[in-house]
């Protein structure tokens, strides 16, 4: 790949000034193919990571304590179906196909977030998963409406919207689990503790480890470090546990004046590298379980197929009456 500074061909001077500038790029524009293939590698790990995100979820839709509770959990699950159609539709206008990007994720070549590979044991985790997975995932996207590709931009200005009520729902499930019961205090504590240390992880490994940020912010794909935005996490989340009267399991977790921002603990990478390499507790059930569903769809596939070559033939036979 050229660097930036090294950069002879005009349209990829023209490039980097304009990208510096601010200036969006959109479907149609010349771009570097390294900047073309760094997007579709984060546009479809984030789309794959949507689509797989319904699972852990998903899988608490018929035991939702109430119906209201079961009507939010069915909402917001589609819209993560949604997410993960717009970002696939953003990757093909960069003339990635769906059928290999899929097939990537069926193979299980392609990357998804970490932190969809952790079990829900109890009606808690599907709180926390709203509040602290949610809550990371606004963290890391509200930047991304400003990220240089056009369509990425604008797909995450709806997907940020709809995770704003997403993160609501979860937090008001703590909410009301950590106000009851001595039970359910702790269930909501339990849950907190299971899902702290994958949020925080699932903001990628430190800026130190991270091969593809020095060169994805200079092209403003990505707006801040990884590290940047998981103390941001942190520092807005740690009100929200207070309020909720559940602590953070981390000992090192401590307010620092001088910087204005909380300390705290290292994550477990070992654990995070063993997930991303497909050895987490749940990878195999997850995959699995996207396999089964993309064979039972199969009939879904071949009758919108049959369907548009109807509607061809018939849009093809009225052209020749006419
Ligand atoms: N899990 O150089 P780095 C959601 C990989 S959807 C697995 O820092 P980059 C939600 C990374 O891909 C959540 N792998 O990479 C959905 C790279 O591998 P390759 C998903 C990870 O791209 C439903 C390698 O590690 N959000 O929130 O500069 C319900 C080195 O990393 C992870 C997005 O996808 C991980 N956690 O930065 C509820 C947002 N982290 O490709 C919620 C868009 C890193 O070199 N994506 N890796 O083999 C991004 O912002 C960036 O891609 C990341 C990683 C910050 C995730």
């Amino acid at each position: 790949m050229k660097d930036a500074l090294t950069a002879t061909d005009p349209r990829e001077t023209a490039f980097e000034e304009h990208v510096s500038a601010d200036g969006q790029v959109e479907p149609k524009d010349w771009m570097p193919e390294a900047y073309r293939k760094t997007l579709v590698r984060q546009i479809s790990q984030h789309a794959h990571s949507e689509i797989i995100g319904m699972q852990p979820e998903g899988n608490w839709i018929t035991r939702a304590p109430s119906l209201r509770r079961k009507v939010a959990l069915i909402a917001k699950v589609q819209d993560e179906a949604g997410h993960g159609l717009y970002l696939y539709s953003a990757a093909e206008t960069l003339g990635a196909s769906r059928d290999d990007m899929v097939d990537a994720l069926l193979e299980g070549k392609a990357k998804y977030s970490s932190i969809f590979n952790y079990p829900t044991p109890t009606w808690a985790d599907i709180g926390a998963i709203g509040w602290l997975v949610d809550g990371a995932a606004i963290t890391n996207q509200v930047p991304l409406c400003r990220t240089s590709y056009g369509p990425y931009a604008r797909a995450m200005v709806r997907v940020c919207k709809e995770e704003s009520f997403h993160q609501r729902q979860g937090y008001e499930i703590m909410l009301q689990l950590a106000r009851g019961t001595d039970a359910q205090k702790k269930m909501a504590q339990e849950a907190l503790n299971r899902w702290w240390w994958p949020c925080l992880m699932m903001f990628g490994p430190p800026d130190h480890d991270s091969p593809n940020s020095a060169r994805s912010m200079a092209w403003k794909i990505k707006r801040h470090s990884n590290d940047e935005l998981r103390q941001r996490f942190v520092d807005q989340t740690v009100p929200q546990a207070e309020f909720l009267g559940l602590s953070i399991p981390d000992p090192d977790l401590k307010w620092n004046e001088e910087r204005g921002h909380y300390d705290f603990g290292t994550p477990p990478w070992d654990e995070f590298m063993e997930v991303v390499k497909g050895n987490g507790p749940c990878n195999r059930q997850r995959l699995n379980a996207r396999r089964k569903a993309h064979d039972d769809g199969a009939w879904v596939r071949e009758a919108a197929l049959a369907h548009a070559e109807k509607r061809r033939e018939r849009a093809e036979a009225a052209s020749q009456a006419a």
